[in-house]
């Protein structure tokens, strides 16, 4: 009897432990992103919910919120969101979370990264570990690295091969400050606004050109609102990141909290692949819609670096001489 008694008292414990640390989770967590599901951006999110659901037994819900819909469409607030915990978990663009995360500027740096190895060699070496605490610290857990990707300009009016081709154009730019730089400095006249205003901004012609990898310009046919100048530049690309709000992080179990990180690595990986993988055809599909193409020669190509150093003379202080430097040298020491 007192055996049975002691077996049943474990039991209960047992079950109410468990109520107690389940009560803990919540039955859905929102996962903010600003692309959905039509771009890679958006099926990096749903890959990283689905495998947290498979491998979680459908313990872990997630629930994806695209178009930056829980700020507002307002893409640079959330990163601030996400700290406070109204938001719970992100897949967001390095580029959006610079307001408050300045090292994250890093990716922006005109023509720092020449190619995927350079990116890679960023991301996956010291620096990238160094941006992602710089992120911790700012109260956010970063899991893994996913991509939005290079990012190439487009504009109604005119060929651009060299800089004064961007003379006085009026260029949409993300919420950065650094863009707004580049894009001045190139003789441009850069207007910061959201993607959710952007396209309706294209299609008025309120402004004149745009910048976003070819995915998007592909997905978002933003050929079909007058951008039939596109030149292949590739100076800047924005990796995404998979983080979770440190308040809802710090709930989870240990190992709950390595099976999220694993399926984002995992999912980062995923997206990362066949986004690459895809860009051929994309490519091709845009200019068969009769977008004009034009890829830069080497001596163009130097004529937009040498333009755009005065960017880092500014920004590399904001930044951190030694991220930068780290991640110059990640650069160059790359494979390739
Ligand atoms: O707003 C953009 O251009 C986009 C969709 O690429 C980002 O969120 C950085």
């Amino acid at each position: 009897m007192l055996k049975r008694c002691s077996v049943l008292a474990a039991v209960a414990a047992t079950v109410l432990f468990s109520t107690a640390s389940q009560a803990q989770y919540k039955d859905e967590y929102t996962v903010s992103t600003v692309l959905p599901s039509a771009f890679p951006w958006g099926q990096a999110a749903d890959k990283w919910v689905e495998l947290v659901k498979e491998r979680s037994d459908g313990r872990i819900n997630m629930k994806i919120y695209s178009n930056s819909q829980l700020v507002a469409g307002d893409q640079t607030k959330e990163f601030s969101a996400m700290r406070s915990g109204l938001i719970d978990m992100a897949v967001g663009s390095t580029i959006n979370w610079s307001p408050q995360v300045p090292e994250l500027n890093l990716f922006s740096l005109p023509f720092l990264m020449p190619d995927y190895a350079a990116l890679d060699a960023i991301t996956q070496g010291e620096a990238g570990k160094a941006v992602f605490a710089a992120i911790e610290k700012r109260g956010v857990t970063p899991l893994a690295w996913g991509e939005n990707g290079f990012r190439e300009l487009s504009n109604s009016k005119r060929t651009i091969q060299e800089p004064s081709d961007l003379d006085g154009l009026k260029i949409r730019v993300v919420g950065s400050p650094l863009f707004q730089d580049t894009f001045t400095t190139l003789g441009a006249n850069p207007t910061q606004m959201s993607w959710a205003d952007a396209k309706p901004a294209l299609t008025t012609g309120a402004v004149d050109g745009q910048e976003n990898p070819l995915s998007v310009f592909d997905v978002a046919r933003i050929d079909q609102v007058g951008q039939t100048h596109l030149t292949l530049w590739h100076y800047m690309a924005d990796p995404l990141v998979f983080a979770v709000s440190n308040q809802v992080w710090n709930q989870f179990s240990p190992e709950d909290q390595a099976l999220l990180k694993q399926a984002a690595i995992d999912a980062g990986q995923w997206e990362i692949k066949k986004s690459r993988a895809e860009l051929d055809d994309t490519l091709a599909a845009i200019e068969e819609r009769g977008v004009e193409v034009t890829e830069l020669t080497q001596s163009q190509h130097d004529a937009f670096v040498k333009a755009t150093q005065s960017v880092y003379e500014k920004w590399t202080p904001r930044i951190g001489e030694d991220l930068v430097k780290q991640a110059q040298e990640a650069v160059s020491n790359r494979d390739q």
